[in-house]
């Protein structure tokens, strides 16, 4: 039989995990390792590909590559991410099957590359024409602005998303793009007046204060010294390999081609100046006649003045100061997407096919972990469990549902973590929301009482059940600690902050001062501040309303095929060419993929219905071309028969044929081609006899 060998070269490793001989987690990291020495970053378990972070520029994502990847078959060269592209973007427009794009992994370890890389291959092969190139350019930069206001350097990465990012691709039916729908989830805003060691804030106030011109500074009143602005962290002001003035341009040139008129850019930068100005705003006590304390700003330079009434006690008036600060950034940042999504919507309300890409923060385990690291990684967990439920869980029963005969492979499910986080009577965040909106005194410490003792008690109860209780409580935690067995980890939470973030709220006297500036962007970001709109009904919590939108996203991810894409970080020095066995290890595990590959390889790593297999395959068999008159079933059978495919090779279900290895596949694929070589030199032939 002859195969195609691109997935099983030796040398640099197997290019699908499902055919490593013999298997074990050990020959699981070597295949890895050998693979990422080669620099051949990507590997397959069957559909699903594992991506490792080289760490430096590969010549693998050139027009030529998009050219050699188009219209192949998936398993037929070696594995890229533009397969995986292709074939999502074949099956969205000949099948017109929705389809999403999953990019999982921790943090750093290349998801938001990856969605790039998709994105970029995907509008290189769909569509031409001048209105389709702008509707591709105005998708494709709409990135740059995104990551300057919502992507920081942290310890993890110097480009780490401190946002999740759903984008909605749309397609009409020959396959061109219409335009695109953008959804945030959760900017982690506390980056904006603080940052811990070792991280900066958000890209854009660096890259204002390098690259903008003298002439536009001085018009925000800002000054180029980032020591000016308390805002600014400065042991990691400037950043390896990161070019913040280069990159100022390259954010303006693409709010321009996105559609944001000269006026929007000149209000946005004077948003992300008033922020660095906030920052700078300092109190002093002053005492009153009747006895009460209050804060006044500190004389300073420039004229500042807040037309509010509050009467605020120096802590008080700092907190309030950064609360603004805090909610003037991220509801811009909303704003931003919002005005985005305006200029790339499409203009057709016909039927649209869809593809989504998600490219969401990873998992995190910092040293100090708060609301933030809390939230990120309950999301992570919820996509853990679609994998899970999707992949696995799906392939176990479409064997049942086909009938064909499966033994059992056990996986860790994670759906009790989610419980723990999500429940809505004793779930972590619903506890946090019963607290906050709970009359007397509310504070941190009482949240943690609460969940200690509703978590032991529930743990009591778990055990009793089962031993698999992910809330840890163990006396050697600090005090104002709890910890969590989540899927990737054990992590330590810090209440401090819980209540506050999530209540998330601000001083109303704030909003209606906001809402009444001279400032037609500021105005619009603090609506409640209308006092003809007064509502007393309070904002849903922050925790609350990420619940609900993590929801929405689940459900819409479960009504798409997806696609998966399982991010892989080499190393912890963000280094090229080191491959930390442990780490790597430590992430395959949780990622599940060795659970992954079993299931593929207890079962068939390739499956279709009987007609179009019997379809695309029928002129290989005499019997079958041009017509198989009986069921196409039979017709597959008479054809693998006729084509002496070994029996144990597949498997006939219900409605589909299962094929064990895809190594059969290439051998199908193969024959197809010959044949359709053979085809085109009869039809040159007959053609040149006539002339
Ligand atoms: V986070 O959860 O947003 O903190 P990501 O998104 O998983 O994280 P990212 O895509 O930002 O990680 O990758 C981190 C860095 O790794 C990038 O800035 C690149 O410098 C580097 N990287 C990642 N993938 C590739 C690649 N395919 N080729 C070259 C890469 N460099
Ligand atoms: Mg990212």
């Amino acid at each position: 039989m002859e195969v195609k060998t691109s997935l099983l070269d030796n040398m640099i490793g197997v290019g699908d995990m499902v055919l490593i001989e013999p298997l074990s987690e050990d020959t699981f990291i070597e295949n890895l390792k050998k693979r990422f020495d080669h620099s051949e970053i990507y590997t397959y378990i069957g559909s699903v590909v594992i991506s490792m972070n080289p760490y430096k520029s590969l010549p693998i994502y050139t027009a030529e590559k998009v050219e050699e990847y188009r219209n192949r078959n998936f398993y037929e060269l070696s594995p890229h991410i533009y397969a995986l592209a292709d074939e999502a973007y074949r099956s969205l427009r000949d099948q017109d099957k929705d389809q999403c794009i999953l990019i999982t992994g921790e943090s750093g370890a290349g998801k938001t590359e990856a969605s790039k890389f998709v994105m970029s291959y995907v509008a290189a092969v769909c569509g031409k024409g001048q209105e389709v190139n702008k509707v591709k350019e105005q998708l494709l930069q709409s990135n740059p602005v995104l990551e300057a206001f919502g992507n920081a350097k942290t310890v993890r990465n110097d480009n780490s998303s401190r946002f999740g990012k759903y984008m909605d691709i749309e397609f009409d039916f020959k396959g061109d793009p219409l335009g695109g729908v953008i959804s945030n989830y959760l900017l982690e805003k506390s980056r904006v007046v603080k940052q811990p060691r070792g991280e900066r804030n958000f890209h854009i106030f660096y890259q204002l204060l390098s690259g903008a011109s003298d002439d536009t500074l001085k018009k925000l009143k800002l000054d180029r010294d980032f020591s000016k602005y308390n805002y600014l962290s400065l042991d990691s002001a400037t950043v390896n390999g990161l070019d913040d003035a280069a990159s100022f341009r390259t954010v303006r040139n693409a709010m321009q081609i996105v559609g944001f008129m000269e006026d929007e850019v000149q209000s946005i930068l004077e948003l992300v100046a008033a922020v660095l100005k906030l920052g700078n705003i300092e109190f002093k006590p002053e005492s009153r006649c009747n006895g009460f304390d209050e804060s006044r700003i500190k004389d300073k330079n420039g004229e500042c003045y807040i037309d509010c009434n509050l009467r605020l006690l120096l802590f008080q008036a700092y907190y309030a100061r950064d609360a603004l600060a805090k909610n003037l950034y991220s509801r811009l940042f909303s704003w931003l997407v919002t005005r985005i999504n305006e200029s790339i919507k499409a203009q057709t309300k016909t039927h649209k096919k869809v593809m989504g890409v998600l490219d969401i923060y990873g998992f995190e385990i910092f040293e100090d972990n708060s609301f933030e690291q809390f939230i990120i990684n309950y999301c992570n967990e919820k996509l853990q469990q679609i994998f899970i439920e999707l992949t696995l869980r799906e392939e176990q029963e479409e064997y049942i549902r086909e009938g064909i005969e499966w033994t059992n492979i056990e996986y860790f499910n994670n759906a009790i973590i989610c419980d723990l986080i999500e429940n809505n009577k004793n779930g972590i965040l619903a506890m946090l929301d019963e607290e906050c909106l709970r009359p007397g005194t509310v504070t941190d410490e009482t949240f943690l009482d609460k969940l200690n003792t509703v978590c032991a008690e529930h743990q009591h109860f778990e055990s009793r059940q089962s031993k698999n209780s992910k809330f840890l409580t163990d006396h050697s935690l600090p005090h104002n600690c709890f910890r969590i067995q989540h899927y990737a980890g054990k992590v330590l939470y810090r209440v401090e902050g819980f209540v506050d973030k999530n209540n998330d709220l601000l001083y109303r006297d704030l909003s209606q001062a906001m809402y009444k500036a001279n400032h037609s962007l500021i105005k619009i970001l603090f609506p409640e501040g209308n006092p003809a709109k007064v509502n007393l009904k309070r904002p849903p919590t922050a925790g609350f309303q990420f619940r609900a939108s993590v929801g929405t996203l689940m459900k819409n991810l479960l009504t798409k095929n997806p696609n998966y894409i399982r991010c892989i970080k080499p190393n912890d020095e963000k280094a090229a060419h080191i491959f930390t066995d442990s780490l790597v290890c430590h992430q395959a595990r949780y990622l599940g993929l060795m659970e992954n590959v079993r299931v593929r390889r207890a079962g068939y790593a390739f499956r279709q219905p009987y007609e179009p297999c019997l379809e695309r395959y029928k002129m290989l068999c005499k019997q079958t071309w041009p017509h198989w008159k009986g069921p196409a079933r039979k017709g597959v059978e008479v054809l693998l028969k006729n084509l002496q495919v070994p029996a144990e090779e597949f498997a006939y279900g219900r409605s589909k044929i299962f094929i064990r290895n895809p190594r059969t596949l290439f051998f199908l694929e193969e024959k197809r081609r010959q044949c359709l070589g053979d085809l085109a030199t009869l039809i040159q032939k007959i053609y040149r006899g006539w002339k």
